[in-house]
């Protein structure tokens, strides 16, 4: 039993939703299972499936940070778009986009950091496609020059899938393309190419590379080189909710065993410049915020779920933080890989907007670096919401 007392009127919710064996479960601090996962996937009750994932949430953040949201002061940068993979959903790097392709010099990428530098970013988050003229020593290169020039930069990069390709690329084990990339000076992994682990999804949209468990088995390793990393999963590209929900639990089961997943983001697919949107569903904003709120709770061995704004838009974002979610990802500045797929959301958000928009939303804004120490807690108290959830909630899925 939990020391926190569940939300007013929750149990009541749960009854009137016929969740209340699961309501009891999380207020228990019990292991969901796979059916208790899908019975909340289908549940009409969105506003009782969030309040148990912001209950989850607020237990897992710990005594004085339940109304934490933490940001990070960040850029992405994407040395190439060159890619020798044609996964169907991806816009950023498709074969229609190979006319034109750039592929970085380390100078080029120092210089795209440098802007960042000025801004006094502390993460870069670098990716990019799988180019066979950018080898492991081109980005030890960039590593090491990253390191010299702007040491106080953390460098999160390359996917699973990238450490995949340099692997074969270069006749190495992954363990010893991660050895040589964290002795030039990567940081931490980010969570991208995890896509959907199902293999009939993954065929349908010409995933070709990094397959469910080799996906696990690099993080795995990361894991025990004593790197952390992030685990995504990317929806709206033909999935249904059982794929999610076994996504969420091969993840969970290897968080079981290697314990260096910090943050989970559920993605959504943008199909500007692909050919998939009339064979798949589009998520609604519903869909969106029962992503969060069940890998919230399904998830509970993952300390941080994360509201990625570039994806959801700010307005869904900011209430994806009352579904479970605890983390807003960063200021940004400029983003490729959803852009490129037609996302309108604004490219770089000053730290006061990030913090104001937490603030605003009725949590706690706290500055943190790449793997959760806390740079600052913000100023600006939590404020409490105009407009209720529930009217917020309206007007969102009204759109
Ligand atoms: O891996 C590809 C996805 C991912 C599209 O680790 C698309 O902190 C939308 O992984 N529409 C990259 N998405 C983004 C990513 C990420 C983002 C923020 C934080 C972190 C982290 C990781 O974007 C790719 C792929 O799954 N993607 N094409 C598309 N058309
Ligand atoms: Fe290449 Fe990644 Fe795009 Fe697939 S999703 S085509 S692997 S960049």
């Amino acid at each position: 039993m939990s020391s926190l007392s569940f939300p007013a009127g929750i149990s009541e919710l749960a009854v009137d939703s016929g969740l209340q064996d699961i309501a009891e479960k999380v207020y228990a601090g019990q292991r969901l299972t796979r059916e208790d996962a899908i019975r909340l996937y289908q549940s009409d009750d969105l506003l009782t499936v969030g309040a148990l994932a912001e209950y989850a949430r607020r237990r897992t953040a710990g005594a004085g940070k339940e109304r934490y949201v933490y940001y990070i002061h960040n850029m992405h940068l994407n040395p190439t778009n060159f890619c020798v993979e044609t996964c169907r959903f991806c816009s950023y790097a498709n074969p229609a986009e190979r006319g034109r392709a750039y592929t970085w010099s380390v100078d080029q990428v120092l210089a795209e950091a440098g802007k960042g530098a000025a801004l006094g970013i502390n993460e870069i988050h670098m990716v990019g496609g799988l180019n066979p003229a950018c080898d492991l020593a081109y980005y030890e290169d960039i590593l090491r020059a990253m390191r010299a020039k702007y040491p106080q930069i953390h460098m999160k990069a390359f996917t699973a899938v990238e450490i995949e390709y340099l692997a074969n690329l270069e006749g190495l084990s992954y363990e010893a393309v991660l050895k040589r990339l964290v002795e030039a000076g990567l940081g931490s992994m980010p969570g991208g190419g995890a896509e959907i682990f199902d293999d009939q999804v993954r065929e349908r949209m010409a995933v070709k590379k990094t397959p469910g468990p080799v996906y696990l088995e690099i993080h795995g390793i990361a894991h025990g080189l004593g790197l952390k990393s992030n685990a995504t999963m990317l929806t709206g590209i033909g999935e249904s909710i059982e794929n999610k929900v076994d996504h969420m639990l091969m993840l969970r089961g290897q968080q079981d065993l290697s314990g260096g997943f910090q943050c989970f983001i559920p993605l959504k697919c943008y199909y500007e410049g692909t050919d998939i949107e009339a064979e798949v569903k589009e998520p609604t904003a519903a869909d969106l915020l029962k992503d969060v709120a069940v890998s919230r709770l399904l998830l509970d061995n993952f300390p941080h779920i994360k509201a990625y704004w570039i994806q959801l838009g700010v307005e869904l974002a900011q209430l994806a933080l009352s579904f479970g979610a605890d983390d807003m990802d960063g200021t940004i500045g400029e983003e490729k890989i959803t852009h490129a797929a037609g996302a309108k959301t604004p490219l770089q958000l000053a730290k006061e907007r990030m913090e104001e928009l937490i603030s605003t939303s009725g949590y706690q804004a706290v500055e943190r670096d790449t793997i959760y120490n806390i740079k600052a807690v913000a100023c600006t108290e939590p404020r409490l919401v105009e407009t209720p959830m529930s009217e917020r909630l309206s007007a969102i899925l009204a759109v």
